[in-house]
């Protein structure tokens, strides 16, 4: 086992969930909780009993951003020499899909963590931001391309000039987030959705992450024939046989992972 001290871990059947575990800073990110995430969901990416990862924070806070006291005394060679979070950008590299389970504050970092994820399930009383600006500093790991990219120029603009924060249901309808429930019941949310996910042929599910991510780098005939070569080479899968099958013979699937 790996010691963990800023995050937990926990497999529940083919769902596994990363629970950000800094309780006093408001899962504040440092540098040893971002290497603990990444390092964490490359072993439940690599791991062949996992189908979907569910990363959480606490009900106060899923993440209040960037640590303000580590980031304080830093200077432009520090952060820049040592690739200050780049780990945080290697999390795009995981294949299987990332849940971001959001309670409470998603703030600068926290924000831009949540939307590395693949979707957000927010509770009713999650609120969204970057802040930065108040700070005298402005979004660093995705906020100003991301943000911009789900909910537009306008919104953007205004969350990341004013460091106004928006509920989850602003969220949710400005497209930052896919699902607000109950906050009490967001986990679950998330990791049933998760389990559902890994009941599906593996294959086919990262392929499908795949094509989706596509559609964010390239331009609209370049993406299209990127989902068509996948969806092509998803008929070389077991599951694609598996999959047809069962449908015809009206029964469960049973896919093998391959
Ligand atoms: N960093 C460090 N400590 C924090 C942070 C943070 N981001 N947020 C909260 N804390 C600490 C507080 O200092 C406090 O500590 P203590 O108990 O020792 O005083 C504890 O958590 C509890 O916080 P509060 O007492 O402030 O709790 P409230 O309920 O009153 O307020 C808020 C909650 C509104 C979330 C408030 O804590 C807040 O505004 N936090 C800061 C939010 C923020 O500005 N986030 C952006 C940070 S900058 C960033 O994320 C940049 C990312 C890009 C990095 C790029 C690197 C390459």
């Amino acid at each position: 086992g790996v010691d963990n001290q800023s995050i937990r871990l926990e497999k529940r059947g083919a769902a596994a969930l990363i629970t950000l575990d800094r309780p006093k800073q408001l899962n504040a990110l440092n540098d040893a909780l971002s290497r603990e995430v990444l390092r964490a969901a490359q072993g439940f990416d690599a791991d062949p009993e996992v189908g979907a990862i569910v990363l959480a924070g606490s009900q106060k806070a899923f993440a209040a951003g960037a640590d303000i006291k580590e980031m304080l005394s830093k200077s432009f060679a520090d952060l820049f020499t040592d690739n200050y979070f780049a780990a945080w950008d290697q999390l795009a590299t995981i294949r299987k899909p990332l849940i971001a389970a959001v309670n409470g504050f998603a703030l600068g970092g926290g924000c831009e963590l949540a939307m590395m994820c693949d979707f957000i399930i927010a509770g009713q009383g999650a609120q969204f931001g970057q802040p930065e600006i108040k700070l005298g500093i402005l979004p660093g790991i995705g906020g100003s391309q991301r943000l911009t990219k789900l909910v537009g120029r306008s919104l953007a603009m205004d969350l990341i000039l004013t460091g106004r924060l928006i509920s989850a249901e602003e969220a949710r309808s400005a497209g930052l987030v896919a699902r607000v429930v109950p906050d009490d019941q967001v986990l679950a949310v998330a990791l049933e959705a998760a389990a559902t996910i890994a009941g599906y042929s593996a294959p086919a599910v990262m392929m499908a992450k795949e094509a989706v991510n596509r559609a964010e780098e390239t331009a609209l005939t370049e993406g299209l024939l990127h989902e068509r070569r996948l969806f092509q080479a998803s008929f070389a899968t077991q599951g694609q046989k598996e999959g047809m099958s069962a449908f015809l013979e009206k029964r469960k699937p049973a896919f093998s992972g391959r």
